[in-house]
């Protein structure tokens, strides 16, 4: 996290810099046949295209673009299903100027969505697979490092922790020392407690709750909560029926200091979102000046 005369940015690829001084939007396109929440809509590459311009028009300040699915049970695809999937789809945005980031966690997909004009890798691994950490040190991409305990097959079958908060926090810490020691500057980290891979609702209410903690360890902080199960275990809504969930979740969780929100519902979160930060800064105005 970077602070340019008070304003907070993530150093992206491609020359973008994000400024997130105010929460942004990282919009979410999957193009997998097998996602959990968009059923596979957007895998045609022109209807995917059409979808990311439509998210950008509505404010998402960056476009993640997934070829695998990460939802619990979900099979791992090959590298080379994976780049037949996204590649096409990362340059026509990135060429179109938007900041793309590439949701995957294998280096020859970071290597080739960098050379296609992508600004960030969103790994849910967090760059421990063989070779994620060198490829993406290789390029000058920011990273989102996610915590997930165990793997997206069998992540949900008995997470288990002492204190959730504590130990993801330890967690991300960890895997931003080993960016920063293979040479990823500090202003390239963006960390992700990561809501809903392997936790329970119990765990995903406690790093909720607890987020402001996250957010203490001095990085920028991305959070993914739309449309996720745990609004399923506290609303009974099916998954396209969990808007007001996602929205109230985006809230607490800027309200808590988290920097980017990636949602599936752009235009609705762009507007929540518009009053959260206007709430904040009249607070911050209304402060006594010795608090500020
Ligand atoms: C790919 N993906 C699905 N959920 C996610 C989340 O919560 N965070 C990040 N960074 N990626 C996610």
């Amino acid at each position: 996290m970077q602070s340019k005369s008070e304003e907070l940015y993530v150093q992206c690829g491609g020359g973008h810099t994000l400024p997130v001084t105010r929460p942004i939007i990282m919009g979410i396109l999957n193009v997998t046949p097998d996602s959990f929440s968009d059923g596979g809509r957007f895998v045609d590459a022109e209807y995917a295209l059409r979808h990311a311009r439509m998210m950008a028009s509505e404010g998402a300040a960056l476009i993640d673009v997934g070829g695998e699915s990460t939802r619990p049970g979900a099979m791992a695809v090959s590298a080379d299903d994976e780049l037949a999937r996204v590649l096409p789809v990362v340059r026509s945005l990135a060429d179109g100027g938007l900041c793309v980031s590439v949701d995957t966690s294998k280096p020859e997909v970071m290597r080739a969505a960098a050379d296609a004009g992508a600004a960030m890798i969103n790994d849910v691994r967090a760059l421990r697979e063989p070779g994620a950490l060198a490829a993406a040190a290789s390029t000058d991409l920011a990273v989102c490092l996610m915590h997930m305990q165990g793997e997206p097959r069998t992540m949900q079958v008995a997470p288990r922790y002492d204190d959730v908060v504590s130990e993801v926090c330890e967690f991300l810490l960890d895997r931003a020392r080993a960016c920063e020691e293979a040479g990823i500057d500090r202003r390239r980290i963006v960390l992700d407690p990561g809501f809903g891979f392997g936790k329970s609702l119990e765990h995903n209410l406690s790093l909720l709750a607890g987020l402001e903690r996250i957010v203490a360890c001095g990085y920028v902080v991305l959070v993914g909560l739309s449309r996720k199960s745990m609004l399923q275990a506290l609303t009974g809504r099916a998954v396209d029926d969990r808007l007001a969930g996602s929205i109230t979740l985006a809230v607490m969780s800027a309200l808590s200091g988290a920097h980017i929100i990636r949602v599936h519902d752009v235009a609705a979160t762009r507007d929540a979102l518009a009053v959260v930060s206007a709430l904040k800064e009249a607070q911050a105005r209304s402060k006594p000046p010795q608090e500020q």
